[in-house]
């Protein structure tokens, strides 16, 4: 069976093909659509992959709060949409709100502030060795001779949301959204205080965001005279 894309007319493909053409052009559009397709073709083994370890301890207390960073697609354009903070032992949640038969799944991935790809060349050389959408993959086990991940999510550092990954060898935490529409994963946020996470889609390299990570408010010890 041929690898390439389809990029035939294709109902409801209008939209995010629309985005996609908008974003980058020529290679970058063939790459990103084969790259999204063969995750796509992956994703039901992944998430049947999705690792059961043990509880590992935690420094964060958990503030019972959960905040959502949403995947959306809003007037042809896909974006994460989330809190500008999260406070440390909160519950960060991702949810996809796309359809992955339409714009292909996503990843949300923290990686370091000096990997995001700034410019249209940048993200079109994302998925190529030594550039961070390609590590991306590559933290979730990604083999490109079957294009199958194997872990997911994947994790780095401490257990929860708390450590930056590179392109350059260093693995961060990130989710794979998988095809199921409406997927969803959350964990604590383990993060130092008073860092900021950057996070980006390594199927979409142009969705990225960012996120202050602040300290729980200490409850004052109650006067006991
Ligand atoms: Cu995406």
């Amino acid at each position: 069976m041929a690898r390439r894309p389809n990029l035939g007319p294709s109902p409801g493909l209008g939209q995010s093909r629309l985005a996609i053409a908008l974003e980058g052009k020529g290679i970058a559009l063939k790459l990103s659509r084969a790259r999204l397709r063969a995750l796509v073709l992956v994703a039901s083994s992944a998430i049947l992959a999705l690792a059961v370890s043990g509880p590992v301890s935690t420094a964060a207390t958990p503030t019972g709060k959960t905040d959502v960073v949403s995947i959306e697609l809003t007037k042809g354009k896909l974006k994460f949409v989330g809190p500008e903070t999260v406070t440390v032992g909160d519950q960060l949640e991702i949810v996809n709100k796309t359809n992955p038969k339409q714009v292909g799944p996503h990843t949300f991935s923290l990686v370091t502030k000096g990997s995001l790809p700034k410019t249209p060349s940048a993200r079109k050389s994302c998925f190529t060795p030594k550039h961070i959408c390609l590590a991306v993959a590559k933290w979730h086990g990604f083999n490109p001779k079957n294009e199958k991940i194997t872990i997911n999510p994947a994790k780095a550092g401490p257990e929860g949301w708390s450590t930056a990954g590179n392109a350059t060898g260093k693995k961060g935490d990130s989710w794979f959204s998988g095809e199921a529409k409406g997927g969803h994963f959350s964990q604590e946020v383990t993060a130092e205080a008073g860092s900021t996470l950057y996070y980006l889609c390594a199927v979409h390299p142009w969705m990225q965001g960012k996120v202050t990570v602040e300290a729980p408010v200490v409850p004052l010890p109650t006067p006991t005279s």
